[in-house]
């Protein structure tokens, strides 16, 4: 395999790159946040599929939709020691343009890269779009790949339901997958030799691991879970009551928000979020009765992100305490850390001369990880911004992107490289 820097020479950066994106530019636009909402099975969804769709058949790649709504599209038919790569294609609420679909257009473009180079796969390729990645609809991230690796409770997953009171189930349906059907997919699994997920970097590790560095490979992925707490207190007018009188579940809420920053001060590497937080009723001038706040929290192992969350609770419950208020606490999600295959990200971060870094962001990369070979490979974020609009990765790092995910896939896809 000849070094990376050289086969950039052998295929100069084509206008594919722009021409992928700017189909993508208009889908889904969040008119209200800015930036995207384009999320699981929704109507911008059903859009970004429609275009997957025929892209992969303009490259004579096969698709399907699997029992779980996920998206794939097959070089070569299905079978033993597939190579897979792919990410997703929903966002969060005001999320970025580059968060999955890069992922997703330097698949589809280092296919063409690997046939402009005369590859012919020992073993099948796939692309795949995973559904539901951010949770923004369902609340529960990585659904679709959740569902793949038998990592949730197929009905508690049907029973998910959306701000409007949709149910997954219904979801899946109308997007013509038969939700009766999800479930683990073991042989779709089993299937599989090796999964990479290609995905812009969030956050700044790969500057600080090297600032010139276009490209990094993923070593591992921190724990991190969701957690509703919901404070109930007493309704009031916000005008008559006198503080003595009020029972504000706003109160215990800040006091976890608070909480959350005074926790990870206190815990170098830990991060825990409050970014949203819905009272009932709502209104200005009125004292809540009740107030839902979701709390992300990520930490080293998954006892250690727990950790946190009694420490983070142990303050809100006080605050509740003295507010005269109840607070009760639901986890909604957990993945504990992952580490990516150690003998696939070393032969990566070699064979591309770049360097191996952690993440703080979950992917479906992470849930695969513990079932197969499974590595990632990050493109530079020039300023490591994500979740929100101004997400942005240069063009020409998109371009060597690309051509790291087809190098990547060259040596996988090569007979030596198939497990007898
Ligand atoms: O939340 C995450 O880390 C990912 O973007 N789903
Ligand atoms: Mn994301
Ligand atoms: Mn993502």
């Amino acid at each position: 395999m000849t070094p990376h820097t050289d086969r950039m020479r052998s295929h100069p950066p084509d206008g594919r790159f722009g021409g992928l994106w700017a189909d993508l530019a208009g889908i889904g636009r969040d008119a209200l946040r800015g930036g995207y909402a384009r999320h699981g099975f929704d109507d911008a969804d059903l859009q970004l599929r429609e275009w997957f769709v025929e892209q992969a058949r303009r490259r004579g790649l096969d698709t399907e939709t699997d029992r779980n709504g996920n998206l794939w599209a097959w070089w070569g038919s299905p079978g033993p020691n597939a190579v897979v790569t792919g990410s997703h294609l929903d966002s969060v609420p005001g999320g970025g343009a580059f968060d999955g679909p890069l992922g997703v257009v330097s698949a589809l473009l280092a296919v063409d890269e690997l046939r402009l180079r005369g590859v012919r796969p020992a073993v099948p390729l796939a692309l795949v779009c995973f559904a539901e990645e951010e949770g923004g609809r369902f609340g529960l991230p990585c659904l679709g790949s959740r569902l793949l690796v038998g990592a949730i409770d197929p009905d508690a997953a049907r029973r998910l339901r959306d701000g409007d009171g949709i149910s997954v189930a219904d979801a899946m349906q109308r997007a013509g997958v038969d939700p009766a059907g999800a479930g683990p997919d073991p042989q779709r699994l089993a299937g599989i030799g090796a999964f990479v997920e290609l995905h812009i970097e969030q956050g700044r590790l790969l500057r600080a691991a090297d600032p010139t560095a276009a490209i990094g490979v993923g070593s591992s992925i921190v724990a991190h879970g969701r957690w509703r707490i919901t404070v109930s207190g007493q309704g009031n007018h916000a005008g008559t009551t006198a503080p003595r009188d009020r029972h504000d579940p706003m109160i215990p809420a800040a006091g976890a928000v608070l909480a959350a920053r005074r926790v990870i001060q206190a815990h170098p590497g830990a991060v825990a979020t409050v970014g949203r937080l819905q009272p009932i009723p709502g209104g200005t001038n009125v004292i809540a009765s009740s107030v839902d706040v979701w709390l992300d929290v990520r930490h080293g192992a998954a006892a250690d992100t727990s950790a946190l969350v009694d420490e983070i609770l142990h303050e809100a419950r006080a605050e509740a305490e003295l507010e005269g208020c109840d607070l009760r606490v639901h986890r909604e999600s957990m993945t504990d850390q992952v580490t990516f295959d150690p003998a696939l990200t070393m032969d990566l971060s070699a064979r591309l001369g770049a360097p191996a870094v952690p993440t703080g962001a979950g992917h479906d990369a992470g849930l695969l990880a513990p079932h197969v070979p499974t590595a990632m490979l990050f493109v530079r974020n020039p300023s490591g911004v994500s979740h929100a609009p101004d997400e942005y990765a240069e063009t020409q790092d998109c371009l060597t992107g690309v051509r790291a995910l087809a190098d990547t896939l060259e040596g996988l896809l090569a007979p030596e490289a198939v497990p007898r």
